[in-house]
């Protein structure tokens, strides 16, 4: 096996590496040729449910890019089917929920995970993938918000209308309804820090859509709770989520480690707003369909803020689209690798 590659490790720490370390969300998945051939003989969950399969498809990416990390091959979605949650994963759909939560008495009944038992194949592709990677592995959950909305409105939301109106007209269900996915999460992500997750991050996709003040009150209390329970594994902890900039004074006053940032906050402005985080991101995923010229262009802009100073980790400001060639993956990996090479060389 090859040496242990921990320049991601290092980076997430905010320390000086010898290059960026790069790795993608959603790398292992629709766009590759191998994993769309596994997914056609599986649905989503009896997937997640063979170890081998999920490390095989966590593998992948990381054999064929030349990726710095890698990533379980879960979904955000996964715990939720232990609490309580009849939840099913439609092909070019995404998450559908076939008893969504609208009162007191639906939050009431949501169970607590065991993960020993409830996600022990997750556990189990944790501990295979350890003996097999070479790089760290990457475990991660969905953030309480994120995950209520899907819970909330039945499946994939454009407004997030009846989410945010149950923690308006609601805030005692809210509540209750963030504490129970609150120890959830912890529950779930302390298991996969326990089977050998190296790195956690917590998938905020959605939180964008509340304003900063509605985030401070109904939001921010469980994330401290989240993030400080966390803190104690020791692993580097990661936040993203989609449209943020409004929230990221907010976010940098967490115990996180990084910052993950979509394309509309650059890395100079996240710096200039004072951030002082290690951040993550940021490239447009929208330009893995255009030409390499557009693709180079702005990936070298992001780099050229990103090594400014150490804490730096190349990624997508979202996750990869199902029709991106894997070849435009492999030369851009090459390029942020080569590029900050030369670049950081004293
Ligand atoms: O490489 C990886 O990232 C693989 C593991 C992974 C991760 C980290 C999957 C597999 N899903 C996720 C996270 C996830 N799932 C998020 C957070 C990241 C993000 O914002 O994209 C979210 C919001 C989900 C919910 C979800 N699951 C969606 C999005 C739906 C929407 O609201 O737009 C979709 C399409 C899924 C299904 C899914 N999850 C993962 C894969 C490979 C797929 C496609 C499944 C298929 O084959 O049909």
């Amino acid at each position: 096996m090859k040496p242990f590659n921990d320049v991601f490790l290092r980076a997430c720490r905010g320390e000086e590496t010898p290059y960026v370390p790069v790795w993608y969300m959603r790398q292992a998945g629709r766009y590759q040729p191998e994993y769309r051939a596994i997914r056609k003989k599986y649905t989503f969950f009896e997937m997640s449910e063979i170890p081998e399969v999920c490390a095989e498809v966590t593998r992948l990416p990381v054999e064929q890019l030349g990726v710095d990390a890698a990533i379980l091959f879960a979904d955000i979605m996964t715990p939720l089917q232990h609490i309580g949650i009849d939840v099913e994963i439609k092909s070019g759909v995404g998450p559908v929920i076939s008893n969504p939560i609208r009162s007191k008495r639906d939050v009431d009944l949501l169970g607590e995970i065991e993960p020993e038992k409830d996600v022990h194949t997750t556990l189990e592709a944790i501990r295979l993938l350890r003996q097999q990677l070479s790089v760290p592995l990457i475990g991660f959950a969905g953030a309480p918000f994120t995950l209520a909305s899907y819970m909330i409105e039945g499946g994939p939301s454009k407004g997030y209308h009846m989410t945010k109106s149950m923690m308006h007209a609601d805030p005692k269900t809210w509540r209750l309804l963030m504490e129970k996915l609150g120890k959830m999460t912890i529950d779930y992500l302390k298991a996969q820090v326990a089977a050998g997750a190296q790195a956690l991050q917590v998938f905020d996709s959605w939180v964008g859509s509340v304003n900063a003040q509605d985030y401070q009150t109904f939001i921010l209390p469980i994330m401290e709770e989240i993030v400080s329970e966390l803190k104690k594994t020791g692993v580097p902890l990661i936040y993203f989520g989609i449209g943020t900039g409004h929230l990221l004074n907010e976010w940098n006053k967490l115990p996180v480690d990084v910052i993950g940032l979509d394309w509309r906050t650059s890395i100079d402005q996240a710096r200039n707003m004072g951030i002082t985080k290690t951040l993550q991101g940021n490239l447009d995923p929208s330009l893995l369909l255009a030409s390499w010229e557009a693709i180079e262009k702005n990936t070298k802009q992001i780099l050229d803020q990103g090594i400014k100073k150490p804490g730096y980790i190349f990624n997508l400001g979202h996750g990869i689209f199902p029709d991106v060639q894997v070849e435009t993956l492999q030369k851009l990996t090459a390029y942020v690798h080569k590029y900050t090479q030369v670049q950081t060389v004293k």
